[in-house]
């Protein structure tokens, strides 16, 4: 029923809707029951599960074909400039359910589906994430572009088709398990093969000089090695279906697939070497976490899908227009992160040695062209190619780094000025680190805009890692703060809030999600607070029978769900978390007839395979969940989860059920985030410090409604120059000793006493990710919410207020900015 509300709501322009006869659940029915047995081959009652939904895939594919032609030949005839989003990962998740919504289907499909006993939610469940992404970074790429498809802006997303998305996650004995991710083996009816949309990709070899009479002499790159990028195309659909956008992700194969000669020699293994190679490059994804994986496979991978990619751009330009000297007027090309960076020197490469541009020409279209968003200032994240390894991979593409880099470095000294310290900061060449190739310094200088992703992270930008680039391009920094879709994120998670949002205030909200603002007053209402309330607790219980099936563990609704999850860093601090929780434990054992509030504290989250910190702190959680969970004296006032293998639809069912959500980085760290604003949305609200987009969740929730503490970024680096051990504060605070004290001697550990022994001592000697400096603002704060806990209506008031406030952080008003400022392209769609 609730999906009916929000889907009921007045299309707020009218534009093209399929042909409603053919949504009513007959027709759907019956179309449904003839791809079962036209395309799969079976009968309704020999059908199996997935049978339904490869069945129910393929009906709702045929409408969104005909919405997806639509778009492209508007697109073509109005001849708009085309947004290329250029990202490794694109961390969708499940598309099914998005589609449906999207499209105002999930009612009738509903009813069709259950004309043969088939629940659509079950169908829906069996779907596999597409998890090509390691977290953020990938999930945001993901909400963009289902924001673009939404607010009408043409865009098209370029990736890679990972044969092996992330990691699956097993939890063994307390310690990570990682396990190969197959999202394949039951084929992707999502995505079309387009095999006359392929392209060479080169690696190697060497670059010759050809000179032709009359003519200056042309470097033409002579490959070692080449490989077939062939497309897959999956739609992405808009909000009402009004406009649906193609995702092209590139996979590789050989281009000759078996050596016959080889193969009929006898050697039959050498005979698929080739093969093996080429396809080992979209296999799989790097599991990297704020580390740079610097391996040969991953360079190949970057150039693979950043040249395919420009090559489809230029086709496709070459297409409708006679040259590419108006291709910036056409195309804006957004790089996200560093990972697609060597594509600055791919275009250069192809507009000059391809299409006979002049160096200065190209350059000017390239710079019109690209645009950079970083989304890290961590040093060790930041990615720098061995000058030999990237030589010998790509040989031309490191002459045109050299011949950028010689142009940039000539007008910082002589235009601007800047001495040899400064130069040597901004060049694209780290001289001093066994020479390497910056990818940032190159993203940043081959683009006319560059991006942070918060308020705070572009100042820090402009501060730090672009210091001296800022200097000398002082207009070209600019910030775009993060965003989610409230598609994804609001109405197909949370239902049932959805509803109650739609009772109160109408459907308004649904296509402009600033006006959900509209329910701020109500927080003053005690019946919609009691009905909001009333909304947290069903999805509290979804997420405890979550809890209950995969973990056999129990956690009770009425306590405080207070839920950290994400990629486990050091600076995101779960560490700090897992303290305060056994300082609590300590605290229930020695007060008992204090009035503690009951939690739930609920981790999920991977480490990457190689980060053995990261992988001591998920141990750690799980011990010390054991160790509190089977303690009678608790009283079941705390219990400590860790649910295993997070991704996106578990994150769909966990942020509607949160009532505190975690934020806890060290100040200065985390980019901006985007599962505090999930969270916050769905009416969380956040502990958390002053970092990333917190900050500005901040501004528009009101210091009454957010739980900030902690040192500010500021404070971080002040203390970090005056000192960098935690002791005198362990020492000067008995809860933080005892608790360290605790986890040290083996008390959660019995089985491997000094398992955890260097993680605390590493504390004594270093506190880098200020986890002592900040523990007691922390623990203070987690009282005050206990405090809250007790005044129900208040608690419940700031929530609304959360839900209220948070409309700005939808990532449609990021891409209208991006759109605005940067792409100068779009939106059609005005809402
Ligand atoms: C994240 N970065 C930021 N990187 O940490 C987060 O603050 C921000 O909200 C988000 O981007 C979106 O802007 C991130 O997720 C990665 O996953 C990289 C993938 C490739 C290897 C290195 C990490
Ligand atoms: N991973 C998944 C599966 C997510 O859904 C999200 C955000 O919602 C993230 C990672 C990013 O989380 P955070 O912003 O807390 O780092």
């Amino acid at each position: 029923a609730t999906r009916k509300t929000a889907e009921a709501a007045p299309n707020g322009n009218g534009a093209a809707k399929p042909d409603p006869r053919l949504n009513d659940p007959d027709t759907l029915a019956r179309q449904i029951v003839e791809k079962l047995t036209y395309s799969i081959g079976k009968h309704p009652e020999a059908a199996r599960k997935y049978d339904w939904l490869r069945a129910t895939t393929l009906a709702v594919r045929d409408r969104i074909i005909d919405h997806w032609f639509e778009s492209a030949d508007r697109i073509a005839a109005s001849g708009e400039k085309q947004v290329c989003y250029l990202s490794m990962e694109f961390l969708i998740g499940r598309m099914l359910r998005d589609a449906i919504s999207n499209l105002g289907l999930t009612e009738p499909i509903r009813e069709a589906l259950a004309r043969y006993g088939v629940e659509l939610d079950m169908v829906e469940l069996l779907e596999p994430d597409a998890a090509l992404g390691n977290g953020g970074l990938g999930r945001l790429a993901a909400c963009f572009m289902e924001s673009m498809a939404s607010t009408g802006v043409p865009g098209f997303g370029y990736g890679i088709r990972y044969v092996h998305g992330f990691f699956r996650q097993e939890i063994a004995d307390g310690a990570q398990v990682e396990l190969p991710e197959t999202w394949l083996v039951h084929g992707n009816p999502w995505e079309f093969e387009r095999r006359d949309c392929s392209y060479e990709i080169g690696f190697g070899g060497k670059v010759v000089s050809l000179q032709e009479q009359g003519h200056p002499a042309r470097q033409v790159w002579r490959p070692a090695e080449r490989v077939l990028a062939v497309a897959f195309d999956t739609p992405m659909v808009g909000w009402r279906g009004e406009q649906v956008n193609t995702l092209r992700l590139w996979s590789a194969q050989a281009l000759d697939p078996i050596l016959l000669d080889a193969f009929n020699s006898g050697d039959h293994i050498g005979a698929l070497v080739e093969s093996n190679k080429a396809e080992a490059i979209t296999r799989v994804l790097y599991p990297a976490d704020s580390h740079q994986a610097g391996q040969e496979l991953r360079l190949r991978q970057e150039y693979f899908f950043s040249s395919a990619s420009l090559q489809d751009v230029i086709k496709r330009h070459l297409e409708k227009n006679e040259s590419l000297s108006n291709l910036a007027d056409k195309v804006a090309i957004q790089l996200n992160d560093t990972h697609p960076a060597v594509s600055v020197a791919e275009l250069m490469r192809l507009l000059v040695d391809v299409h006979g541009f002049e160096w200065s020409a190209a350059w000017e279209i390239t710079r019109a062209t690209f645009s950079y968003t970083n989304h890290t200032l961590l040093p060790e994240a930041l990615e720098h190619w061995p000058i030999h390894l990237f030589e010998r991979l790509l040989p031309r593409q490191m002459q045109i780094i050299y011949a950028i880099n010689a142009d940039v470095i000539r007008e910082a000294s002589q235009d601007k000025g800047l001495d040899d310290a400064k130069i040597a900061a901004i060049s694209l060449v780290d001289e001093g680190n066994g020479r390497r190739v910056r990818m940032g310094q190159l993203a940043f200088v081959g683009s006319h805009a560059v991006n942070g992703v918060s308020a705070l992270h572009t100042e820090l930008m402009k501060e730090t890692v672009f210091h001296h680039l800022h200097e000398l391009y002082p207009d070209r920094i600019e910030n775009k703060t993060n965003g989610v879709t409230p598609r994804r994120w609001l109405m197909q998670a949370n239902p049932d809030l959805t509803a109650l949002i739609t009772d109160a205030i109408g459907p308004g909200f649904l296509d402009n999600i600033e006006k959900i603002r509209d329910i701020d007053a109500l927080a003053d209402d005690s019946g919609f607070r009691e009905r909001f309330a009333a909304v947290k607790r069903r999805n509290k219980e979804r997420l405890a029978d979550v809890v209950g099936e995969r973990m056999a563990t129990s956690v009770d609704p009425s306590a405080i769900f207070d839920i950290q999850v994400k990629r486990i860093h050091e600076y995101k601090r779960q560490f700090l978390n897992i303290i305060e929780a056994i300082a609590l434990y300590d605290q229930i054992r020695t007060h008992p007839e204090q009035n503690w509030a009951p939690r739930v504290k609920i981790f999920a989250g991977k480490a990457a395979p190689s980060y053995a910190q990261a992988k001591q702190i998920i141990h750690l959680a799980n011990d010390v969940a054991r160790m509190i969970n089977s303690d009678p004296s608790v009283r079941g006032l705390l219990k400590v989860v860790f649910i295993p293998n997070y991704n996106v639809s578990l994150a769909e069912i966990i942020m509607p059920a949160a009532d505190l959500s975690e934020q806890i980085s060290t100040a200065g760290l985390e980019a901006s985030g985007t599962g505090n604003m999930k969270f916050a949305l769905n009416g969380a609200l956040t502990i958390g410090t002053l970092d990333g987009a917190n900050v500005e969740m901040l501004e528009h929730v009101g210091e009454d409604n957010i739980f900030i503490f902690g040192l500010t970024a500021e404070q971080v680096a002040e203390r970090r120059r005056e000192t960098h051990s935690g002791r005198s504060i362990i020492e000067g605070q008995p809860l933080l000793r005892e608790a360290l004290d605790a986890i040290s001697s083996g008390v959660f550990s019995p089985d491997e006493p000094s398992r955890y022994h260097s993680l605390v001592s590493n504390l004594y000697n270093n506190d880098w990710w200020m986890i002592c400096a900040d523990f007691k603002a922390y623990w203070d704060t987690q009282r005050r919410l206990d405090a809250l806990w007790d005044r129900p209506d208040e608690w419940q008031a700031k929530a609304v207020h959360n839900t209220a406030r948070m409309g700005w952080f939808s990532s449609d008003r990021s891409i209208r900015e991006y759109a605005r400022d940067i792409w100068k392209a779009g939106p059609r769609n005005g809402r």
